[in-house]
């Protein structure tokens, strides 16, 4: 039998109604979390996003092989540099690459290939998934569950942000290879998401939309 190091678990045992009570507040506080597409060029404070990130980091992920990369960029030349490559991936998608039935369904939030944002708002976070890589015996590692292990992450990474007072605005050009170059990736990291975070712009509407009700999102077995 293979013997690994073990410690013993720090559990923080609640009562019931500390366990309910948090359950509700957390809840109350994600549904307030909105999508924002018009941000504010105000900066924001950088401890924040580095804590969102090492929060981020915390994630349950395949054989702990924490498959992930953030970059952050703040600088307003690489800010135009992306905004140009995703607007010219936008650009063939609204004009030609998107089927109809798909620009159906994202009519409602009025999306277009017009991304100001990328500049406008203070931090861009490129999300990367290493979907392999090299043990240092210089042989070639497979790398498990990237995907899921960088949705998880993602997943704490905005909740981190909107519970700090920042919004988000979980921005997927497609395709996303220009990333890896403008943000200096290696090509056995695959793009998964451009987070944009700061401050929404005074006034800033979002979309009216509404979410599934629970009945029909969870199904309870017994
Ligand atoms: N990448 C495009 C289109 C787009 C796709 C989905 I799925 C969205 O939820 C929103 C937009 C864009 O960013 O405009």
């Amino acid at each position: 039998m293979t013997n690994f190091p073990t410690e013993p678990l720090n559990f923080n045992r609640l009562t019931k109604a500390t366990m309910c009570e948090r359950s509700r507040d957390f809840l109350g506080l994600l549904k307030t979390r909105r999508t924002v597409r018009d941000f504010s060029e105000e900066p924001v404070p950088m401890e924040v996003i580095w804590n969102a990130i090492r929060a981020a980091a915390t994630a349950p992920n395949g054989a702990n092989l924490q498959p992930w990369h953030f970059v952050v960029v703040t600088d307003t030349e690489r800010k135009t540099a992306i905004k140009e490559a995703a607007e010219a991936e936008e650009r063939a998608f609204y004009n030609s690459r998107a089927p109809q039935d798909w620009l159906d369904v994202l009519a409602p939030l009025g999306t277009d290939e017009h991304k100001p944002f990328l500049t406008e708002a203070p931090v861009i976070i490129g999300v990367f998934a290493e979907r392999s890589r090299v043990d240092e015996h210089g042989t070639k590692q497979k790398v498990y569950y990237p995907t899921e292990s960088v949705g998880l992450a993602t997943g704490m990474l905005i909740s981190s942000l909107h519970l700090s007072g920042l919004a988000t605005l979980t921005h997927t050009p497609s395709p996303m290879g220009f990333m890896n170059e403008i943000m200096e990736r290696p090509s056995n990291e695959r793009a998964f998401v451009l987070l944009v975070v700061g401050y929404p712009k005074e006034g800033a509407n979002v979309p009216t939309i509404a979410k599934r009700e629970f009945e029909e999102i969870c199904t309870h077995l017994g």
